[in-house]
């Protein structure tokens, strides 16, 4: 399987992220990947290959033009308005307040584009949001031209991203460019499935009106995990999207039995969808020792995974997301690939 990754993504590292009332030093870091690119050497696979620019063309159907220049331009207008630190949204909009009108200043902006704080933007952060989104691409492109699977390192990642807001430590969503690609391709029905731990919010979001991309999630209830305002099973999509959104939510403690069991719902789901493509929103944190999630997966359960994922048969874009214990995420990211490919 061909790997794309930039690393541009070293350009995004925050100093902090808002943990506990405190900076931390962000759990998405760049060392990340390199666990990743250790272990895919280590497996055998091709060398990585850098994706070309990134083509907002795509991206511009599912999202907010307002919200992608705001992204190029935060952190300029930021310094430019005497701001030391890093981007952080202090508030967000509220229920009963305005949401009609764009604040003028940059304080307000960010505020408005912003829906958890914990996620900063620093000088690079647009440049490495864009060769993220570059590498899902050029993975998209390299499964249209026929291979039946390819992997898209991404970082940062996407899918906490929605139309017109960033946060959940991700900024452009690369799973559902991906996903609007394959339409744009010919493909008449697309599935995204999201095995990250954390509901991807942001690719629901934008999907959650369309009845021609279905999404399907596996993650820790939002009662009691982030994003906390999404994710509930009974949120099945709405007017022609109606029955075309499925989330799976399981408690803390979750092991792989009824883990797996939830993924073959959503595999039987995407089959009798009649999906013509596969996006697979890759977080490995449903791992037993990640250190943000609830979840108790075994990395071998990942090959296992992966083996039914493969076994769908679909063209698959598998794009990474979270993944916090860094150094088993090689490990487990590169057994989903492996299941996948040996299926
Ligand atoms: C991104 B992805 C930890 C709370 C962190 C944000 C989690 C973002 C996860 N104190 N909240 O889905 O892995
Ligand atoms: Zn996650």
């Amino acid at each position: 399987m061909r790997t794309f990754f930039s690393e541009d993504h070293r350009l995004h590292f925050p100093k902090g992220e808002l943990s506990g009332g405190r900076f931390i030093t962000p759990h998405e870091r760049p060392a990340r990947m390199e666990f990743i690119l250790s272990r895919l050497r280590e497996r055998g696979f091709p060398p990585v290959e850098a994706p070309g620019e990134a083509d907002l063309t795509p991206a511009r159907r599912i999202l907010d033009e307002g919200f992608l220049h705001f992204l190029e331009t935060a952190w300029d207008e930021w310094k430019a308005a005497g701001m030391e630190g890093e981007v952080i949204a202090a508030g967000m909009p509220t229920r009963r307040q305005r949401h009609d009108r764009i604040p003028r200043h940059i304080d307000g902006k960010v505020e408005y584009y912003c829906h958890a704080s914990e996620t900063a933007i620093t000088r690079g952060t647009w440049q490495a949001a864009l060769s993220s989104l570059a590498s899902a691409q050029a993975a998209q492109a390299a499964v249209a031209g026929g291979e039946r699977a390819a992997f898209a390192l991404c970082r940062p990642p996407g899918h906490h991203a929605t139309r017109d807001q960033y946060g959940g430590y991700c900024f452009l969503n690369n799973a559902a460019v991906v996903a609007e690609m394959f339409r744009m391709g010919g493909a008449a029905r697309v599935a995204v499935l999201d095995i990250d731990f954390h509901h991807g919010n942001g690719t629901q979001d934008i999907f959650y009106r369309r009845g021609d991309v279905l999404f399907a999630s596996i993650h820790g209830d939002p009662l009691d995990a982030y994003p906390y305002f999404a994710g509930f099973a009974d949120e099945t999509g709405e007017g022609e999207g109606e029955g075309a959104n499925l989330n799976c939510v399981l408690g803390p403690g979750t092991g792989y039995g009824p883990w797996a069991e939830a993924l073959d719902h959503c595999i039987a789901r995407i089959r009798d969808f009649g999906a013509e493509a596969l996006v697979v929103s890759l977080g490995v944190d449903a791992y037993k020792n990640d250190p943000i999630s609830f979840f108790r997966l075994d990395s071998p359960d990942f090959l296992d995974a992966g083996r039914r994922i493969g076994r769908i048969g679909l063209p698959t874009v598998l794009v990474m997301e979270g993944g916090y214990a860094i150094e088993q995420i090689g490990v487990n990211t590169v057994n989903v690939l492996e299941g996948f490919a040996d299926a």
